[in-house]
């Protein structure tokens, strides 16, 4: 299995889902503006949309979208419970907060990364993404993970988007369960391998 990735993206979700399940798979990092792979493919073959992640199955599939590639990746591994089983009511809810994270955190996101975006459209942004953190911060009040007591790859994705505050310089204070999850979820050791294998883990002085 390949995945294919670039540092700190969107990726990283299945990237942590992936270690999560311990499953075997390579990765190959994505040069957005060329459009080609370390590994010297063009990754307009593997993704007409151009955008990370996909993931090469074994059997030569190509699988994209994230919220549908961390369950597919769930389903590998039953027994690992990184996602309720198909067709229960909790996946439903799984579903329900991965097309959360998707649509009103990822993509919420997207426009402060934007050059050509006006500030104040910036600004109505991110007055729309405290909203939503207001409402993440509540429920983890009373819970470690999104979907209770347990990690699921919902978390691996929600911890990814938090990860993005420090680039756009959006101060995540205000919500310190938000804090305390953030801190939680980097240190498992999954957590810690995906980001070490993206080169994102900060050297220790010596
Ligand atoms: N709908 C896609 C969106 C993926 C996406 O936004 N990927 C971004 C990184 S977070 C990307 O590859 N951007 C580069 C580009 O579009 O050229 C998903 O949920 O997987």
């Amino acid at each position: 299995m390949k995945l294919y990735f670039s540092p700190g993206a969107c990726s990283l979700s299945p990237h942590i889902a992936l270690r999560e399940a311990g499953l075997d798979f390579e990765i190959d990092r994505v040069d957005f503006a060329t459009k080609k792979t370390r590994g010297g493919e063009d990754f307009i073959t593997v993704n007409p949309r151009g955008y990370v992640p996909a993931l090469r199955l074994d059997d030569g599939q190509v699988l994209t979208e994230g919220p549908a590639i961390v369950q597919w990746i769930a389903d590998q591994v039953p027994d690992r419970k990184l996602a309720p089983a198909a067709g229960t009511f909790e996946r439903v809810r799984l579903q329900e907060t991965l097309n959360f994270i998707s649509t009103e955190l990822h993509k919420g996101f997207s426009p402060l990364f934007n050059k050509d975006c006006p500030d104040s459209w910036k600004e109505v942004v991110r007055q729309n993404l405290s909203r939503r953190f207001a409402t993440l911060d509540a429920l983890l009040a009373d819970q470690p993970f999104l979907l209770g007591q347990d990690f699921t790859v919902a978390d691996g994705y929600l911890f990814t988007v938090l990860g993005w505050t420090r680039f756009v310089n959006y101060d995540l204070t205000p919500y310190p369960n938000l804090v305390a999850y953030q801190t939680r979820v980097s240190q498992r050791p999954a957590v810690q391998a995906a980001l070490a294998a993206e080169g994102l883990l900060k050297r220790s002085a010596s």
